[in-house]
């Protein structure tokens, strides 16, 4: 493996807690001071069950994916997501571009002039780049060497691409028999299966824009990229069950994972409300309480709780000129003692119509609205803490400018500060997965080409005069420019 950080010093190997535990019991010490504060057992990762993090994370140990090299044939958004999560879990991820061109995505919404696009850097941080053209002769032969050389394919072209390009699945598992190839594409097998897909296509075509809205307004599409970043995470867990399984077979497969279907995985709760429908309105949606007919598909339900408990987004103070001055909350069942007090209605506690979770849904908007007249008082952070001292649940509705500046976001590399030579300092979202003993340090994306001599001799081991040949060819050089920009 290449980029392999240099191994440090040996550490001394932890004891196991439970070891730990059975030595102290046998030898009790005296007067024995708590070596570590123990804080409340309810905060994320402190229970005493959880293996404890390795002391060198990124050294003899290596990352969770060390030893796994990818050929990262993505583009766009939904393939890079996947291969990205895969690099910062520590595989060797080796992008290729066609040359002088690059991921379309390298120029799109571009902020800096001449600069990669912060689409682009966001989406591939932690790969090699190696521009290629795969449809040269010698451009083929270096792919060859790449399929042999590497564990998995990663591709998001339009269907039938890979094909057209010579690169079947036959001629693949030919190669490589233990080559893992995986695809995100639009549609999986039936009547739209050759069409081209981006985000917002999937997320009308998944479900997701039909049941996002309010009831009398237009379907909605959501902020989250659900479509595309959706599915590069399926695709992910996809490829590291297929190599997981390899380790027993010594096979490869196919891997498959289409934008449709992981937005409807997504929407799986919308699909359940379908099936309740039969058996009666959905009692939890507002329009219940506003004895408004459900047709026979699943409504628009505006800011309703997707769960048993009804929620709904609630102004607070300075909702006039902030945008973002709202909080969602919870009428938790278990806590609805709490929230009576909280807002200053103890009388709710027993009254019949609002005692029980039955009696408050038809009641649901009035409620809610009584509960906003109280919100209106209090900024969203202070409802916030008004409301979790006592175990109600609320969520602040935060801006990207909130999360870009919250310091625990910072501290816990779920947003990180990158350098770039040519854009300079950006920020970015890094690994939202944690593993205590993987830990990843987000790298800057490559530029165009930048590792194309590096992996032709290192990787590929390619001879200086093979070397010279292959860029003499026009392989790895420039290229006619693209049709058009693509619209995503
Ligand atoms: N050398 C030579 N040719 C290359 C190349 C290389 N290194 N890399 C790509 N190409 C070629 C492909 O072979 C293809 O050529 P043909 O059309 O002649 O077969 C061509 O570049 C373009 O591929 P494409 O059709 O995938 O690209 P597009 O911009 O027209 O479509 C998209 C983009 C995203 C709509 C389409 O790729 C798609 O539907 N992908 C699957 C779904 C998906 O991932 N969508 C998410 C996009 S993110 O919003």
């Amino acid at each position: 493996m290449a980029k392999k950080k240099p191994a440090k010093a040996k550490a001394k190997p932890r004891r196991p807690a439970a070891k730990a535990r059975s030595v102290a019991k046998a030898k009790p010490r005296k007067a024995a001071k708590p070596a570590v504060k123990v804080v409340a057992r309810k905060a994320n990762g402190n229970g005493a069950t959880i293996p404890s993090p390795s002391k060198k994370p990124w050294g003899g140990d290596g990352k969770a994916l060390s030893g796994v090299r990818i050929l990262d044939f993505t583009h766009v958004q939904s393939g890079p997501t996947c291969t990205q999560l895969l690099a910062w879990m520590g595989a060797d991820v080796i992008k290729v571009e066609r040359p002088g061109i690059g991921d379309i995505t390298r120029g799109q919404l571009r902020d800096v002039k001449d600069a990669d696009s912060l689409y682009f850097t966001m989406l591939n941080h932690n790969k090699r780049s190696i521009t290629l053209d795969s449809k040269s002769k010698q451009g083929m032969a270096v792919l060859e060497r790449l399929v042999k050389s590497c564990d998995a394919l990663v591709e998001n072209f339009a269907p039938g691409a890979l094909d057209r390009m010579g690169l079947t699945w036959q001629r693949i598992h030919s190669w490589n028999p233990r080559m893992v190839v995986a695809s995100v594409k639009g549609f999986g097998p039936g009547p739209y299966e050759d069409c081209k897909v981006y985000e917002n296509v999937a997320q009308c075509a998944g479900g997701s824009a039909s049941t996002t809205g309010f009831r009398d307004g237009p379907p909605l599409v959501t902020g989250a990229q659900i479509g595309d970043s959706g599915t590069g995470l399926h695709l992910a867990l996809g490829i590291v069950c297929a190599l997981y399984q390899r380790n027993r077979t010594g096979r490869g497969q196919r891997v498959l994972a289409a934008m449709q279907d992981g937005v409807l995985n997504l929407c799986r709760v919308k699909l359940r409300d379908q099936q309740r429908l039969k058996h009666g309105p959905l009692k939890e949606y507002s329009q219940f309480g506003q004895n408004i007919p459900f047709g026979d598909s699943v409504p628009r339900a505006g800011n309703d709780s997707g769960g048993g408990q009804p929620g709904w987004i609630l102004k607070c103070k300075g909702w006039e000129t902030d945008p973002d001055a709202y909080i969602y909350f919870i009428t938790q069942a278990p806590v609805w003692e709490k929230i009576c007090e909280l807002i200053g209605r103890p009388e709710w506690k027993t009254d019949p119509n609002y005692a029980t979770p039955p009696a408050r849904l038809p009641r649901l908007k009035a409620i809610f609205d009584t509960i906003e007249e109280w919100t209106m008082t209090k900024t969203k952070f202070e409802v916030m803490a008004l409301c979790n001292a006592v175990d109600i649940p609320v969520g602040p509705i935060l801006s990207m400018k909130e999360l870009a500046e919250e310091p625990s976001l910072r501290a816990t590399g779920t947003i990180v500060e990158v350098d770039h030579p040519t854009r300079g300092k950006y920020l970015s979202v890094g690994n939202p997965i944690k593993l205590s003993d993987s830990i990843t340090e987000v790298t800057r994306s490559p530029l165009l080409g930048e590792h194309t001599d590096e992996i032709l001799s290192k990787v590929l081991k390619f001879t200086p005069a093979e070397i010279a040949e292959i860029k003499a060819s026009g392989a790895t050089g420039e290229a006619a420019k693209p049709k058009a920009e693509a619209a995503d």
